[in-house]
C-alpha cells in the first residue's frame, strides 16, 4: 500500500492511500503510551478522517511490533490526571486531563467503520481504544489485558459496559479484577477480536478487511454502526441515529419542498408526497 503521510503531528502518524487512512500512535519508547498531547493529535487526525469523503474506512494502531498501545503514560501522570505537552495550558499549571475518554465517544460516533490493528500489548487505556472501535485486527503477538486495579486506575465507562457486551459479564469482571493477560488466540475465543493473523501479515490482512468495507454502500455501513452504538449508547446513540435519519430526510424531495416553499415564500405542497402505509 502507498501510504501518503500528511499533517503535522508530534505523537501520532497520519496517512491515507485507497480510501483508507491509517492513524498510528507514534510513541514507541512508551510502548505507545498516551499523554494528552497524543489525544488531541488523535482527535484532530480523526476529524480530518471523518471530513475527507475519499475515506471509508480509518485504521487506528501503534508505531513497530511491541505495542499497540499500553493507555495512560504513567510517567506523567499527575494528582487528577495526565498532564503534558508543552503548549497545554491545563498542564503547565498542573491540571491533568483525562482525554481519552473523548477519544473514545469520537470513535463510537464516527460515521465510518473504526479497524483496531493490533500487534503486541494493548493494555490498560489501549485495551479500552481496541474495545471502541468496530472490528479489531490481531497478530498472533497481541498480548491483551486491563491494569487499572493494579496501578490506580479503572474505566468504568466503555472499558468496562462496552467489553462487559464484548466478551460477557463473568469474563469482563475476570479482564478487571485479576488484570491478567490474554494470547491473540484466547482474545479471538472470547471475541474480543474478529482474527488472528501472522505478525508478518497484519497489515496486509487489515487493509484487505478494510478493501471489502469500501465495496459496500458507506450509507449502510454508517447505520448499521450507529443502529448497533444506540442500542449501548442510550439517548445519545439515539440522538446519533436520529442525525442520520434528518439527514437522509433532508436528501428526499418532500425535505427540500419545505426549504424551497420557505424560500419562495409560498405554502408548502406536500400533498404530492405519499402518506405511505
Ligand atoms: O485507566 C485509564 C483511564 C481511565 C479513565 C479515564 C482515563 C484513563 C486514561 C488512562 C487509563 C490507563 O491507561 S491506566 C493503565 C495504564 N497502563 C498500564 O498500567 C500499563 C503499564 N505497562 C505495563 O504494564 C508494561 O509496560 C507492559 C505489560 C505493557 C509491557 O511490559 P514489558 O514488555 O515488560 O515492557 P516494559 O519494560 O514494561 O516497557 C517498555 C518501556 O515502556 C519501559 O520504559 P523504561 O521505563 O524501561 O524506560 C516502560 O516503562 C514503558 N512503558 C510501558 N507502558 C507504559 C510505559 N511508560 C509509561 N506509561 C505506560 N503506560
Amino acid at each position: 500500500v502507498d501510504w501518503q503521510r500528511s499533517g503535522d503531528y508530534s505523537d501520532i502518524i497520519y496517512e491515507t492511500a485507497e480510501g483508507i487512512a491509517k492513524i498510528t500512535i507514534n510513541r514507541p519508547h512508551r510502548h505507545n503510551a498516551f499523554r494528552p498531547q497524543t489525544l488531541f493529535e488523535l482527535q484532530e487526525a480523526f476529524n480530518v478522517a471523518r471530513d475527507d469523503s475519499d475515506v471509508g474506512v480509518i485504521i487506528l494502531t501503534g508505531a513497530g511490533e511491541q505495542a499497540f498501545c499500553s493507555g495512560g503514560d504513567q510517567k506523567i501522570r499527575g494528582e487528577d490526571g495526565y498532564l503534558g505537552g508543552d503548549d497545554d495550558a491545563a498542564a503547565r499549571q498542573g491540571i491533568g486531563r483525562l482525554n481519552v475518554l473523548d477519544l473514545q465517544v469520537q470513535i463510537r460516533r464516527l460515521p465510518k467503520p473504526v479497524v483496531c490493528m493490533v500487534a503486541g500489548y494493548a493494555i490498560g487505556g489501549g485495551h479500552v481504544l481496541h474495545v471502541c472501535c468496530d472490528l479489531t485486527i490481531a497478530a498472533d503477538n497481541a498480548r491483551f489485558g486491563q491494569t487499572g486495579p493494579k496501578v490506580g486506575s479503572f474505566d468504568g465507562g466503555y472499558g468496562s459496559w462496552l467489553l462487559a457486551q464484548t466478551v460477557g459479564l463473568k469474563k469482563a469482571r475476570e479482564i478487571w479484577y485479576l488484570c491478567r493477560q490474554y494470547s491473540a488466540e484466547e482474545a479471538r475465543e472470547m471475541g474480543l477480536v474478529n482474527t488472528v493473523v501472522p505478525l508478518e501479515r497484519l497489515e496486509e490482512e487489515t487493509v484487505t478487511w478494510a478493501r471489502e468495507m469500501l465495496e459496500k454502500s458507506p450509507l449502510a455501513l454508517r447505520m448499521v454502526k450507529g443502529a448497533i452504538n444506540a442500542v449501548s449508547d442510550g439517548a445519545a446513540g439515539m440522538q446519533q441515529f436520529a442525525g442520520d435519519a434528518t439527514m437522509l430526510y433532508y436528501m428526499s424531495d418532500e425535505a427540500q419542498e419545505g426549504r424551497d416553499a420557505f424560500k419562495e415564500k409560498r405554502s408548502p405542497e406536500f400533498d404530492r408526497f405519499p402518506r405511505r402505509p
